[in-house]
């Protein structure tokens, strides 16, 4: 995973605690593509590789990140740990565990005690999009060309529930 394509000028780190996590994280991989958001991508474990956590803090804020998009599933400190080693905003997304089907990964995520802040999404691929989406969203406010490809995917969004042929319009 760590490989995997590290584009020119990331604006947003994509970080996962495992390379199981990668089949939720993949909606947020494809949304920040489709709205030609530079990201890089690393799986990051809070408990397997915690020495990783301040060196990745610090390079987010090195490279003047937007934010990082955290996702992890189970006692999920990944994002928190995170957002302790760094101003990067941090964006968690709870990966749907199979013991407690992701409700221990939202309420670990969700759960920040005042002062330092973790931004939770919902759980899994819902939640994996939407992130990447608000961080577009973030970008967007200085960045003209994000916000108009981020304004089309609304257009196109609204669009399609108008194109339903099962939509009377009323
Ligand atoms: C967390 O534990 C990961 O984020 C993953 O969701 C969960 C299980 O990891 P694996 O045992 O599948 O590597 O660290």
């Amino acid at each position: 995973m760590n490989d995997l394509a590290v584009q020119a000028a990331p604006r947003v780190g994509v970080v996962m605690g495992s390379r199981s996590d990668f089949e939720t994280m993949q909606g947020a991989l494809d949304v920040l593509r489709d709205l030609g958001v530079p990201y890089e991508v690393r799986v990051l474990s809070a408990h397997r590789t915690p020495a990783l956590l301040p060196t990745y803090g610090a390079r987010a804020e090195r490279l003047n990140f937007t934010c990082i998009i955290a996702g992890a599933g189970g006692a999920a400190h990944l994002p928190g740990m995170l957002a302790a080693f760094t101003r990067v905003p941090v964006l968690g997304v709870p990966v749907q565990s199979r013991a407690l089907s992701g409700q221990d990964s939202l309420l670990s995520i969700v759960q920040m005690p005042a002062g330092v802040p973790v931004a939770t999404f919902a759980i899994g691929a819902a939640g994996a999009k939407n992130a990447a989406l608000f961080a577009a969203a973030m970008l967007a406010t200085t960045d003209e060309a994000v916000r108009a490809r981020l304004d089309a995917f609304r257009a196109a969004q609204t669009q399609g529930v108008l194109d339903d042929p099962h939509f009377d319009g009323h």
